[in-house]
């Protein structure tokens, strides 16, 4: 591996002068070269295939340069995996055909051999670390947004099942989010064996929930899943919708990262923790929607809040969306790497 910058970050004791740049998302639809392999595969296809996924997840390394590479997959292939059954429609997203309804369903999931299961992303692991000059971060979904998932059967901006489950069934909700947690930790476990130089969680529905429920739905798992993980050096990162408001309870978990969305003021937050905590974030995503010199100006002002600190990672607040120019990326990506 040639560069380094994100794992030194990472250690906070990163001392180039520029932050590592990398983008959640950024092997997606905004890149026309994504758009030309999804005209002859679905999105499924493209997950399953090792060779395809590793080729897309090299695809924003090669043309912009960024500093790390992430895996490409989906957080839902382990409810994939426990046959729910996935398929994407294309203007609806995500969908199962087997949402989970009641208590009682919870027993229908199989007890799976993850290894075996999701080997498909063994093997695309193994495929990108053969060529990637960069770390490459491995990630899964945190059990409380995959268990909104299966339990609204795709995707859902109000999660009232979810959320209605929990509050009148919060025993067998908890059994729920233990399954999930259980899954993935072998899943992250595997990914540690194959080779992923750092991890990512996603709780991206955290956002949802309130500052105790945070911590009795959200935290405890991640904790768990933090625990186990069979290489404790390996750098984690969490990412939470919402994060700006959990940071405190994020970091009394003691991961190596928090990745911050674009609600929080980072250099303010920066005070609170401290290193050898690392940050990550905190572009407001629709930036890369505005004009060229707004780019830049939001850009700046971004690294020049951050200016010096070692353990600092560029990144957005969340997810890149699909109508962003790519000349807009490439700009971003220019402005973090010649900035000094
Ligand atoms: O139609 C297409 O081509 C599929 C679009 C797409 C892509 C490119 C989906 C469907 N997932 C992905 C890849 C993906 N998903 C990655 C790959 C690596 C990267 O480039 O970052 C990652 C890390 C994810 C994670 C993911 N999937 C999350 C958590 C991150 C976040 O943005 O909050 C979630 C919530 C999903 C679910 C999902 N996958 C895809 C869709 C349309 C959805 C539903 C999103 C929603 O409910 O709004």
């Amino acid at each position: 591996m040639k560069n380094r910058l994100l794992l030194d970050a990472l250690k906070c004791e990163n001392s180039r002068g520029r932050p590592p740049v990398w983008l959640m998302r950024q092997a997606g639809r905004y890149m026309p070269e994504y758009r030309k392999i999804r005209e002859k595969h679905s999105f499924l296809e493209m997950c399953h295939s090792p060779e395809l996924a590793a080729k897309v997840t090299l695809l924003p390394v090669d043309r912009f340069g960024m500093d790390a590479a992430i895996l490409f997959s989906d957080i839902l292939v382990i409810p994939e995996a426990l046959d729910m059954g996935l398929y994407f429609d294309e203007g609806r997203g995500p969908i199962f055909d087997r949402p989970l309804e009641k208590a009682s369903d919870i027993e229908r999931l199989p007890n799976i051999d993850v290894g075996d299961r999701l080997s498909f992303v063994k093997e695309a692991i193994a495929l990108i670390k053969k060529e990637c000059t960069v770390p490459l971060i491995g990630f899964a979904g945190a059990p409380f947004t995959v268990a909104s998932y299966m339990i609204e059967g795709g995707s859902n901006k109000a999660l009232k099942k979810t959320k209605k489950w929990m509050f009148d069934d919060p025993a067998s909700f908890h059994c729920l989010l233990d399954r999930i947690a259980e899954t993935t930790i072998d899943y992250l476990n595997m990914q540690i064996d194959a080779g992923v130089d750092a991890l990512q969680l996603f709780e991206s529905w955290a956002s949802y929930l309130s500052f105790s429920h945070f911590k009795e739905f959200s935290l405890r798992y991640l904790e768990k899943i933090s625990g186990s993980l069979k290489k404790r050096d390996l750098p984690l990162i969490l990412f939470c919708r919402g994060s700006s408001a959990f940071a405190g309870l994020l970091a009394s978990i003691r991961p190596c990262a928090l990745s911050i969305d674009w609600n929080a003021d980072l250099e303010e937050l920066r005070k609170s923790f401290p290193p050898p905590l690392a940050l990550q974030g905190n572009l407001d995503p629709d930036i890369l929607c505005a004009p060229h010199a707004v780019i830049r100006k939001e850009v700046l002002k971004l690294l020049g809040a951050m200016r010096g600190d070692p353990g600092y990672i560029f990144n957005l607040g969340h997810g890149i969306t699909p109508d962003v120019p790519p000349d807009a990326v490439q700009l971003l990506v220019d402005t973090v790497k010649y900035y000094h």
